[in-house]
């Protein structure tokens, strides 16, 4: 049995068990509320994989005397490749234009220890440009991994240390750490300063379509493949993996009949979906076990996936050897040995058949 990834000592001292404690544990004494500390440790008593929501929820505004204006240089995103959340967040900043006006790093794709004084495994920075391609240390704040921004920004918290991490040189602290808001804030805040202004993936006609997709997406495609694959019993990993190929055939079906998820304009949902749908082939199948297909038995699907690697951009967002590394490297629970499968290596750059709805 792998010893959990993180567990405080004082876990033990108030008497928690550590799958309670890990998940969310209220100590009434001190009014403490400890919570995950990886996504390996968002468990249920019923086994199934329970996401926790972000903490850093502040908005970055257009208007100047905001607390977070929408400034050239002032916000910095830092984000690993192998992320899809974050990666979402790098695809708004390149096909936008704003990696002029918003400065971004990653770190490296394998979890590491983050401190000699307990076994937390997260996301690190290189010590050198040199050491990991695509990464670089940390020369904004100086930190050795995404903990110690999180520790920099607030002395009491207690949830993960996740990327996408937005951060703010001025004040120095983490503006948002949540990516399905820092999209939104890249779609319309910083208009005046983006090279391609005039792309909006949230028009107000296709609104009630994105929100109604992504509802359904997140929860049965996005977060469904980590519920299939951090499952830790039978029951939710089947309901998981029913969930996520009812969906995906809903979007095979709807890819069909339309060039995108919410007509022929590419929009905020398609963003959300293509970088789940990038890694489900290489990653998620084998990985996270959601192998009932394959992305590429659905036609409308692999073709839909290519033709949005293929906007101007998007392609720089995708790292697939540090997408492999981070996943079959990063959770020894669900692959001890960290073996890496070679296959199966698709050429999304190859051409696709979508320009027949345009
Ligand atoms: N709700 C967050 C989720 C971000 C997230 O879960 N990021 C993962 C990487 S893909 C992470 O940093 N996990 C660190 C951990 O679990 O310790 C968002 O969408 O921004």
């Amino acid at each position: 049995m792998i010893a959990p990834r993180f567990k405080p000592n004082f876990a033990s001292a108030f008497g928690l068990s550590s799958n309670l404690f890990v998940r969310c544990a209220r100590i009434p004494s001190q009014n403490i509320i400890q919570m995950a500390r990886s996504a390996l440790d968002e468990m249920s008593d019923s086994g199934a994989f329970l996401r926790t929501a972000s903490t850093f929820r502040n908005f970055i505004l257009r208007d100047p005397s905001s607390q977070f204006p929408a400034e050239s240089g002032r916000y910095h995103l830092y984000i690993s490749y192998a992320c899809p959340w974050a990666s979402r967040c790098l695809a708004y900043l390149k096909i936008k234009g704003l990696d002029k006006a918003i400065s971004f790093t990653s770190v490296k794709p394998r979890w590491e220890r983050t401190k000699e004084s307990d076994e937390h495994m997260g996301w690190v920075f290189p010590s050198s440009d040199t050491e990991e391609p695509g990464a670089v240390p940390d020369s904004l704040n100086g930190a050795k991994s995404i903990r110690e921004l999180y520790e920099l920004a607030s002395t009491n918290y207690s949830g993960k240390f996740t990327v996408p991490v937005l951060w703010d040189k001025k004040l120095k602290t983490i503006v948002n750490n949540e990516s399905s808001e820092i999209i939104r804030m890249f779609n319309t805040e910083f208009n005046h300063i983006a090279e391609n202004a005039a792309l909006d993936l949230y028009p107000p006609h296709l609104q009630t379509c994105i929100d109604e997709t992504n509802e359904w997406i997140y929860d049965a495609i996005n977060n469904g493949v980590y519920k299939c694959g951090f499952a830790r019993k039978q029951g939710p990993y089947d309901e998981a993996v029913k969930k996520l190929f009812d969906a995906l055939d809903k979007c095979e079906e709807i890819l069909g009949k339309q060039r995108y998820m919410c007509g022929n304009t590419l929009s905020e949902t398609d963003i959300r979906l293509f970088v789940t749908l990038i890694r489900f082939d290489e990653v998620y199948v084998v990985h996270f076990k959601c192998n009932q297909k394959q992305l590429h038995e659905y036609p409308n699907i692999l073709n839909y996936t290519k033709d949005i690697y293929q906007v101007p951009g998007m392609s720089s967002t995708v790292h697939m050897e540090q997408i492999k590394r981070h996943y079959y490297g990063s959770h020894p629970t669900i692959n001890p040995f960290g073996i890496i499968p070679h296959g199966p290596n698709i050429d999304y750059s190859s051409p696709h058949d979508r320009e027949r709805f345009s």
